[in-house]
């Protein structure tokens, strides 16, 4: 196992777009270990492949307290949405301590393949649905700041920027 190397915006490698998975192999199992790996070091909920340079469709994902309920998902698409949350997300690849709140649906079905090759549905509400909808939007290149107005997103960069100067 290895931990990977965190892309951090504005990166401009975090604006590729994923391809679909076509393909499960040792290396890729290897890849998933990687991100698990990866995740609970940096104290993340998630994390996309897309984060760590590899950009195909794969997220993972652990909203558990106890860090025992491991998703990984493969191929991901939200097939339905309910309702509306407006909660304060952070990105492992946006520094500066920079975090707000986003508009994200409330509960999401969520299809997707596991590393067996089946594919399966997951109900999610809260957080991870929020996590879920993260996730999804680094596989095609989008950022939670991309969704905030551009005061605040002028507000983080320049946060970034500070923190950066310190380092
Ligand atoms: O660790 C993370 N926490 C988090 C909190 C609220 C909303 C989204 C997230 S995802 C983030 C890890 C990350 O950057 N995943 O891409
Ligand atoms: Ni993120």
């Amino acid at each position: 196992m290895a931990l990977l190397e965190i892309l951090k915006y504005p990166d401009p490698r975090l604006r590729i777009k994923a391809q679909p998975v076509t393909r499960i192999d040792d290396d890729l199992r290897r890849i998933v270990d990687d991100m698990y790996e990866t995740m609970y070091a940096s104290h993340g909920v998630g994390l996309a492949g897309t984060q760590v340079n590899i950009h195909q469709q794969i997220f993972t994902m652990d909203v558990s307290e106890n860090h025992d309920q491991r998703v990984c998902v493969l191929n991901p698409e939200i097939i339905s949405k309910e309702g509306i949350q407006y909660e304060a997300e952070g990105c492992l690849s946006v520094g500066g301590g920079a975090y707000d709140k986003v508009e994200r649906a409330l509960k999401v079905r969520l299809r997707g393949m596991d590393l067996d090759g089946k594919t399966f549905e997951l109900d999610a509400e809260g957080l991870m649905a929020v996590c879920i909808q993260h996730e999804i939007d680094h596989l095609n290149g989008v950022l939670f700041i991309d969704h905030l107005s551009r005061l605040k997103l002028e507000r983080i960069r320049k946060k970034i920027e500070k923190s950066e100067r310190r380092e």
